[in-house]
Formats: C-alpha cells, structure tokens, sequence
C-alpha cells in the first residue's frame, strides 16, 4: 500500500494569553483567596494558595503564550475560566467550527475539495457533545458524502485518527480521509492551580491522508508504518464525564479537571517515548541517526530535549527537532501536527521523519514519513 499524507492544516484562534498576563491574573486571584481564607489559613486548616511566576514557566515549560479560543472571563479573577456562550442546536457548534477552519486549510494544501473526501475523523482530546457526532457536523458543513465519528485519545488522538485513516485506506473502506484535532481544551484548564494554570492552549490542526495515486499536492509524505503503544497510568487524569450528574458530585471540581503528577509523568514516558521511537524505526532498518526531522508531541521542551539525547546520543538542534511550545503551549494532541505543518517545506525527496505524540493513557502513537 502506498498512503500518503497529502496536506496539512492549522487554525489559530485570535487571542493570546502571555505567561505575565496568566500570571497576574493567578496571582491576584491567589492573594484574595488567601485574604478570604486568612483565618483557615492561619488555623492550619487550609493551604495558602502560593504565586505563579513567568520565568518559572518559561523555564520549567519553554512556554511563553498560549491561544484561547475566548479569552473573557478566563483572567478574571472572580471567574478563572472562558466565558463561552452557549449556541443554539441549528447553529454550528464550537468545535465544528474550528475544525472547519483547520480543514478548509488542510485541504487547499492538499489541492482537494470536499467532494474528493470520503471519511472525516474527528480526533481530540474532548468533544463538547457525545452527539450527533462532530465528525458528522463537519461532514455536512463541508458536503462530504461518505461517513464521519469522533474518537478521543488525550494526547495521541491525533496520531491515533492518522492511524485509523492509514488503516481504512489499506482496507479499502477509504480513498481520502480528513482527520481534524479541533483541540479547544481551555474550558479544562484550572486557572486556580498554579501546577497546571500554564500548560494548555487551544488551536486546531487538519490532515489529508489518502493513496498516492490520487495525491497531487506540492508536499506528499509516504507513511511507511504506523505504530502505537498504551500503557494505564493515573498520573494525567480527568474525571468530568457524563456520569457526575449520577454522581451528585460538584461537576467543576478540580478533579473534573485536567491534574497530573507531572515530574512522574516526565520520568516515566521519556524513556518509554525514545524506546518506542526507535523499535519503530528498527522496522524499517533505519536508526535515529537516519532522520531528517522530529515532529514531537509538544508538552515539555525538557521532555523533547530528553528523548532526542536519549535517541541521538546528542543534542537536537532546532531544524532537526523543531518546538513550537513557546508560541503555542501543549495543545494536547495537536503539538506534533503544528509542529509537522510549520516545518515540512523544505524537506527533500528521500528524507525521513518521524512524527510522534505521547501523553495521558499513557499512550504513544507514530508514524515514519518519508518525504517523496
Ligand atoms: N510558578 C512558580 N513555581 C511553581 C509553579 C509556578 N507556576 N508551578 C510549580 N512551581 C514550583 C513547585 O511547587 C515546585 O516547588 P517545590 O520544589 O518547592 O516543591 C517547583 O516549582 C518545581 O516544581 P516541579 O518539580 O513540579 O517542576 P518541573 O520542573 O517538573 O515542571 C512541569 C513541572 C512543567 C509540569 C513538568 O513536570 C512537566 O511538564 N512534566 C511533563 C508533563 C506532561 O507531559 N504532561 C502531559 C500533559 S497531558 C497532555 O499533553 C494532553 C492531556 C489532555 C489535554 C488536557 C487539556 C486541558
């Protein structure tokens, strides 16, 4: 089979939040909780909230901004989420509408139209319904015929959707499919928790995998094998589901939301990233060495720093690793689809790269391109 990724697209939303402004915003918000709380707090009976600081971020992240889908009400300190108001059912939802905008641009590149797909995944780290699916929305929108779902796999939903595509086209059910990562994941930042108040930002990025002998855009990848690994792990969790109205349970406490052990997160899927990267590339007979470019899961600078030493038994430099964490944080499945979209260009004909996303499950998804 000779599958291809023909195009690839990403949708920025206009705002932007710089890591003093998220700063300012937490601290005040830390200073009056510890007003209100002054007397807890002094009793030994309730933790001071403690300050952000830009440079910690910056440092410990290699983040310095993040976009936001909408950006009122997430800094107000008497809010500490988006204010996002809610559509009515005969409008496009959110997320179909970032999706969309990431594919329109996913399929300019690839040279197709609407008409040319015969799949559409809807891949990510959340869908804001469980039906009708957006996948389906999107679909309709773009006047596609064929069929659509969504699936979620955190931080590998959007190689895992690559992967599926990969599958339904060797299969023979697909000629053309479109995997969109609408990855609008600010509603699930606890903009109280200093840990975790920095890490996320929203965007949406778009794929076009289909045969090579329909292919004709000015940049086509061969995927020459897919790869995927889980393993269970609790250390990056969310319990906001649909069950917490069961529950009678507070649906937007913190353990709703996204939480981690993250140094334990750090230790424990850098070696496990590396040893899978290079069991996938032994596959092809091909070492570390061999690859022109990285397009890593963008969570951690140090995380992609680690891996690439372990790999390479060196230093990646920039053009060979690229990062995309300082302009757009970890947008959870999407960071190795920006970072495919911004630096694919220039590649030549022969050159290998690998493209990779490892997070939550824990779950590790690859594929090995070459560019034709
Ligand atoms: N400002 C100042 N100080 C801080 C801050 C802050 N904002 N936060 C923590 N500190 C303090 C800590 O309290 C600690 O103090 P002390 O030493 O006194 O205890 C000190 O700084 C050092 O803290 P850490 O050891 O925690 O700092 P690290 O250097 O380990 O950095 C990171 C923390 C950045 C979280 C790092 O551990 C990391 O990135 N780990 C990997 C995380 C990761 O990859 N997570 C995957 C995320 S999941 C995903 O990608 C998709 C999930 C689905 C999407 C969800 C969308 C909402």
């Amino acid at each position: 089979h000779h599958i291809v990724i023909s195009g690839v697209g990403v949708w920025n939303p206009e705002y932007t939040i710089t890591n003093e402004e998220l700063v300012e915003s937490y601290n005040a918000y830390a200073d009056a909780f510890n007003e209100t709380n002054k007397a807890k707090i002094e009793a030994g009976e309730l933790a001071a909230k403690p300050h952000s600081s830009a440079e910690f971020i910056e440092k410990a992240s290699g983040i310095k901004q993040r976009y936001i889908y909408q950006k009122e009400g997430a800094l107000d300190i008497n809010r500490m989420r988006p204010l996002i108001a809610e559509r009515e059912e005969d409008a496009l939802s959110n997320q179909a509408e970032i999706a969309i905008a990431a594919a329109k641009k996913a399929l300019k590149a690839a040279n197709k139209t609407g008409q040319d797909i015969d799949a559409v995944i809807v891949s990510c780290a959340y869908t804001q319904r469980s039906y009708p699916a957006i996948a389906i929305e999107v679909q309709h929108e773009l006047g596609i015929t064929g069929f659509g779902f969504d699936m979620l796999v955190a931080c590998s939903a959007a190689t895992f959707g690559m992967h599926r595509a990969y599958e339904m086209i060797a299969a023979g059910n697909a000629k053309c499919v479109l995997v969109i990562n609408p990855e609008l994941v600010s509603p699930q930042i606890n903009y109280t928790d200093r840990d975790s108040h920095f890490i996320f930002g929203d965007v949406a990025t778009a794929t076009i995998l289909e045969n090579a002998s329909t292919a004709n855009g000015p940049h086509i990848f061969k995927v020459l094998s897919t790869k995927a690994l889980t393993q269970y792990s609790n250390n990056i969790r969310s319990n906001f589901g649909y069950i917490s109205r069961a529950n009678d349970v507070d649906p937007y406490g913190a353990d709703k939301l996204f939480h981690q052990a993250g140094r334990k997160v750090f230790k424990e899927v850098c070696p496990m990233a590396a040893e899978h990267i290079e069991q996938h590339l032994a596959k092809h007979h091909l070492a570390p060495g061999d690859v022109r470019r990285w397009w890593l899961h963008q969570a951690n600078i140090n995380m992609n720093l680690l891996i690439c030493k372990r790999l390479l038994g060196r230093e990646a430099t920039a053009d060979e690793a690229p990062i995309v964490l300082d302009e757009y944080a970890n947008t959870a499945s999407a960071g190795s689809v920006i970072a495919f979209a911004l630096h694919h260009k220039d590649l030549q004909s022969g050159d290998y790269g690998v493209l990779c996303s490892f997070g939550a499950g824990y779950s590790i998804g690859s594929l090995v391109l070459q560019k034709q």
